[in-house]
This record gives structure tokens, sequence and C-alpha cells, in this order.
């Protein structure tokens, strides 16, 4: 029989700057989504991909000096770029998109000019407010305090010739499709969307340009620049094949898909998205999914604001796993959350050290130190009914439907806490048959204690396969160290009880995860971040030296403000400068400096510097030097870079540092 197909998509990343925790996030929930589909049996196809045409985009390259194409190339393909991000956070898409790819510009040509020769596309003459940042056209009446909606930043005044979508003539399917259909979730953005868009009356869209380049070409009109939008959701069905030949899988019925969107794009998703497949006489998509944002300090995170979190920073130090389980345990997927990382180590040590941890080491460790690794044939079943049994084997045997019912509606969260309502129930269970207790007497308890443990190592099991979507690596390591072969790792063989076999090998292995230190971790993580920060901006700093001083020796060395009288580059030298200073003591000072490479002597004339005035003299190029001056060095993009230390002219000549 052919197996059911499942589309599930991302949003494509904007590669204007680094990817952070809140786009790890959506694509963490798309990737745990799509595996699950896996999981349960599905030919499933997930896309992600990288937006790459745009105003901003062009922009950003000029500013760095490069062609857009070398910028974009950078940030998706380069090193710790988008794909090696995804790499790293272990997402199983099928296939990559970028919109600067040959196949998709053809295709969005043609959709293009397929919705003009319709008629849904005309001229006209633009005229409104526009915001560079989110590349987004606002009418006046849309604007907030006269900012734009989306992001509250400035918006500029634009007119121009342009191509219009005639939006307005899908307003009443677009309403029909969002009230009287489950094409949109959570709920809650049905009303925003038709409060604040459809109900005011929706106006056509301007859907090109001619003010910027960076951009699909409109072929039969030059000049003209297909508009991010239209250039940007065709991909989800231009990575299909539609209207290019470089893939066939859109009439193999991979369309219509699952949208998973954050909720500032919603309107993009659920509005105009449609419309534009309505005038192509195409499927609107099965679901568009609105998920929230999460939040630091209860702002959005952006590069601008400088309140970013860098997943990288976060998988290397915790571990992808865990990463992935924390954004999907913690934040209920349509809201919005509150990033920290105090957050971050205290659901790793609760949740996944403490309960799931703990259960699989104990247990594993309790089969190898009484039954030798394998516990015997037989210890499945028992015959007198135990209540605490019983209330195991249903909980962790009904698990399955729970978690399905819960993953059907987009609430990973949910799906996680029924888990760990199993998981807990386990632990408990390890208290009250008290195994140690048992194992002193085994020839008489030795069948029950078995028994136990056959319960716990089953209950753990069944958790396992439903956790591989959030943590397949882990998972592995859990089926290998509870002896679940292929067979129980399966979706059947999590809602059938006594799916592991009895006498399967059991290896207590590395502790799948390690209590974090809370203190030493986060200041690891504000080292790391320090050590991330001075790598992009190129800056290295010298080690601070371990080795100590003591207090005396160091309060030896006598360090005075200086005010520079003269100051002159030394002959035959390239980087000597000779300084005449007032030391305070009413006798000019003679020191020489070689930093001519970067500071010219005049320029330091009237400068109050610091000295260190006890060092022997010393004879440098034939002129005496009686002490040094103090600077500052780093290195940057490879280069040293000096820096005089420079303090507050009202300090006068000869006052003592200490
Ligand atoms: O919007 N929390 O790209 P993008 C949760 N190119 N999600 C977040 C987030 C946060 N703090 N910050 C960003 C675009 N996101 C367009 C999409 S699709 C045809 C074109 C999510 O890189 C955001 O909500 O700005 C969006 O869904 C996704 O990251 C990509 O954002």
């Amino acid at each position: 029989m052919e197996k059911k197909k499942f589309y599930i998509t991302t949003p494509i990343y904007y590669p204007s700057d680094k990817l952070h925790i809140g786009h790890t996030y959506c694509t963490v929930a798309t990737d745990v989504l799509a595996r699950y589909h896996r999981l349960l049996g599905e030919d499933v196809m997930f896309l992600t991909g990288t937006d790459e045409h745009g105003q901003k985009i062009g922009d950003i390259a000029a500013a760095a000096g490069v062609t857009p194409q070398e910028f974009v190339d950078r940030i998706v393909e380069g090193p710790r770029g988008i794909k090696d991000l995804w790499k790293l956070m272990n997402i199983s898409n099928d296939r990559f998109i970028r919109t600067t790819d040959g196949y998709h510009v053809q295709s969005v040509q043609r959709i293009f000019k397929r919705m003009h020769d319709n008629g849904d596309i005309y001229k006209g003459t633009y005229k409104g407010k526009y915001c560079k940042p989110c590349e987004s056209f606002w009418t006046e009446s849309q604007l907030v305090d006269g900012k734009c909606p989306d992001c509250g930043r400035e918006v500029q005044d634009a007119e121009e010739e342009a191509y219009f979508f005639r939006l307005s003539k899908y307003a009443g399917k677009i309403r029909d499709l969002l009230e009287n259909t489950d094409f949109l979730e959570p709920r809650s953005r049905v009303h925003e969307m038709v409060r604040n868009f459809i109900d005011p009356g929706l106006e056509d869209l301007c859907v090109s340009r001619t003010s910027f380049s960076w951009g699909v070409p409109v072929d039969f009109d030059p000049g003209h620049v297909v508009y991010v939008w239209v250039d940007a959701l065709s991909n989800y069905i231009t990575a299909l094949g539609y209207e290019n030949d470089r893939y066939d899988d859109y009439e193999k019925g991979w369309w219509p898909g699952v949208n998973i969107v954050g909720k500032e794009i919603v309107r993009f998703h659920s509005i105009i998205w449609p419309a534009m497949l309505m005038s192509l006489g195409e499927p609107v998509p099965k679901k568009c999914f609105g998920h929230g944002w999460l939040l630091l300090d209860g702002g959005k995170m952006s590069k601008s604001k400088g309140n970013v979190v860098d997943p990288y920073i976060l998988a290397e130090q915790f571990g992808v796993d865990a990463l992935r389980f924390f954004l999907m345990r913690t934040f209920p997927f349509g809201s919005d959350g509150n990033f920290s990382n105090e957050l971050l180590i205290q659901t790793i040590n609760t949740d996944l050290a403490n309960d799931l941890g703990n259960l699989v080491s104990r247990t594993t460790a309790m089969v190898g130190k009484y039954f030798g690794g394998a516990l015997p044939a037989g210890c499945g079943t028992w015959a007198e009914e135990v209540p605490f049994d019983k209330e195991l084997k249903d909980l962790a045997g009904s698990l399955r439907d729970r978690y399905a019912a819960e993953m059907d509606c987009f609430a990973p969260h949910k799906a996680l806490e029924e888990i760990f309502k199993v998981i807990q129930r386990a632990n408990k269970y390890i208290d009250e048959n008290t195994p140690w207790t048992l194992a002193k007497d085994m020839e008489q308890n030795g069948p029950r204690l078995a028994h136990v443990l056959y319960n716990l190592l089953e209950a753990a099991r069944i958790c396992g396969v439903l956790l591989v979507p959030f943590m397949p690596e882990s998972m592995d390591k859990l089926f290998a160290q509870t002896g679940a072969g292929e067979s129980a790792r399966t979706w059947e063989s999590a809602a059938r009880w006594g799916g592991l076999s009895e006498t399967a090998a059991v290896a207590k292995g590395e502790n799948l995860f390690p209590r974090v230190d809370m203190g030493k971790a986060l200041e690891e993580l504000e080292a790391a971040v320090e050590a991330a920060r001075q790598a992009e901006s190129g800056v290295e700093l010298e080690p601070q030296l371990t080795e100590k001083v003591d207090f005396d020796t160091f309060c030896k060395s006598d360090f005075r403000v200086v005010k520079v009288k003269s100051c002159e580059a030394v002959k035959k030298s390239e980087k000597l400068l000779k300084f005449i200073l007032d030391d305070g003591t009413g006798t000019d000072r003679q020191i020489l400096s070689g930093i001519h490479k970067w500071y010219e002597p005049e320029d330091l004339v009237g400068k109050t510097l610091v000295a260190i005035v006890n060092l022997p003299p010393r004879k440098m190029m034939g002129h005496e030097s009686n002490g040094m001056l103090i600077s500052a060095v780093h290195k940057e993009k490879g280069e040293e870079v000096l820096h005089l230390l420079m303090v507050d002219d009202a300090i006068p000549a000869g006052a003592k540092l200490c």
C-alpha cells in the first residue's frame, strides 16, 4: 500500500544575519513534527531554506563591499552559517531551497506571468509607506503611531510604478477559508487576521519594485523585480517542481502541505499566500500554524537590539538534544515564551537528568547488578495483579494515543507533558517496589524483582520511542542501554506493552543527561559568549597571566600622569617617537616609545598620558629613555592595534596612580 504523504515546511529564513535561538525554535519544532510523521510511517517531505532577495540584503551586501550573491552564499553555505546550524541541530530536512536557485527564479517568473495573464496582476502607481527592515508596504491606516505595525520602526514615503495583485478580489474567499475551515491555527490567530485585515477591507498588494534590482526580474517588463513576498511564498511549491523541471513532486500528491510560521508572518501566509494559490487555480495549504516568539527580557530577539541568543553556543555547551528538548518542553507552541539560560539549565536538570536519566540509569544498573545484564525468560508476566503494576502498565500502555492526540494538534509541549507523567510514575514505581530490598533475598524475591525491572525497562522504552522525534540521538542510546531492538522502536510497538524482549541484553552506558552545575555553566556560557563576540569583531586579547605578583612588588612600580610637551619621530627609525614630558617634578623627562605606526607625533602634543617612571634608563638609537608610556594592545583580524592610555586633562602632571 502506498504510504500517506506528508509535506511540511518552515519559513525560509533571511540570510541577512546570523540565525538566533528564535529561528532555531521554529526549525526544531518543524523537525519534531516531520520526525513524528515519519515515526507514524508516513512518507514525509520536509522543506526549509533561505529567502535571499530584497532591498535589505542588497543594502547590507553593499555596505559589506561584496555582491549580494557573495553575501548570501557566505551566510547560507559558509562556516557556522545557516546550513551548518541545521546540521548541528540534527534537522532532517529533505530539501533546502534558496530563492536564488535558478529553478526557483524561473518558476517565480512563470507564476508572476500566469497571474498577470489571468488579470490578477495589473500595473499601477504605488504610493504609501514602506518599512525597509520588514520589506513591507503599509497604508497610512495600518501604521501604529506612524510607525511600522510589525516592528515599530520608522517608515518612508514611497511612490513608484508597480504591479499590483488583486488581493481585494479574494477577500470573500479568504474570509471563508479563515472562518469556516480549520486552515489557520491557533484559532486566536483567525480572529486577529479577520479583525485587522479582512474587516477593514483587503487592499490590492504591490508585487513589484523598480527601485532596487536584487530580486527576480519580471521577464516581460525589464526594470521591475518581483517584490519579495510573491517570490518568497512561492518557494513552498517551486521546491516541489511547480513550473520548473528540477523536481516533479508537485503532481505526485505532496501538495497541499503544512506551513509552520512565526506569528508576525501569519498575515502573509494566511491571506496573501492562499489568494495567490486561488489565482493560480491551485489548492490552498492544508494548514498554516502560527507559533509564538521566544522573547528575551520580554522583547523579541533581534540583532539590531543586540539581544540575540546564539544557538551554536547553547548546543555546544549543553548538547543538541537537551536544547531541542528544552525548546519544545518549555514553551507552548502557539504562544510567546521568555527564554533564559537559567530555565534551560533547570529543565535539563529536572526533566532530563533527574527524571528520565535517573530512570534509565537506575534501572539498567540494577539489571546489571542483580541479573548480570539480562532478565530471565518469563519476567514479563506476573500472576498476581499488583495495583502499582497495573497503574504503570495502563498509563504507559495508553500513552501513545494521548501523545498522538497532542502532536496531531500541534501541541508538542503537551505531548511531552504526557510522556513525563509516565516517567514520573515509573520513578515512583521504583520507590514503591524498593528493588534493593527485594534483592536481599534473591531466592525468594528474584522473580518479582525481575518483573519489576522488566516493567521499568518497558516504561522507559515506550517513552523512548515517543521521544525519538525530540531527541533522536539520545534515544538511540536509550534503546541500546535498555536492549530495545528494531522491532521495539516502532510506532506500533509503542502501543504494545511487552514489546521488549524479556531477555534483552541490558547495558548501563554513559549517563544520558548529566546534571548541569548552574553556577559553573552560567560562567562558562558568559565566557563563550564573550569569546564569540571577540571572534566576530576580529578582536583577540592576550590571555591573562596566572602568575601572581606580590603586592609589595607591585607597589614598587611608580606610575605617573605625564603631559606631552613635545614629540618627534627619531631619525632613521620607522617606529620610534621621542617624547619630552612634564612629569610634575619641574625637570623634563625624555621617553622613547615605538608607536609611530599608530600615532603621528604632532597629534600627541598636549595629551595627558600615563608613564612608569622608575625603570632604569635605556638607550634606544642613541637616545636615553627614562621610563615607558602605558598603552593598551589587542589584535584585530591578526593585526596588532595599540592605544596610548590617555587620561583626563584635568589631572595634573605628576599625579601618582595607585
Ligand atoms: O520572516 N521566536 O524570515 P525571518 C520565534 N523570510 N520565532 C522567531 C523569532 C523568535 N524570537 N525570531 C524569528 C522571514 N522567528 C521571511 C519568511 S516565508 C515565505 C518568508 C521566526 O528569517 C519568524 O517568526 O525573519 C519566522 O517565522 C522565521 O523565524 C523566519 O524569520
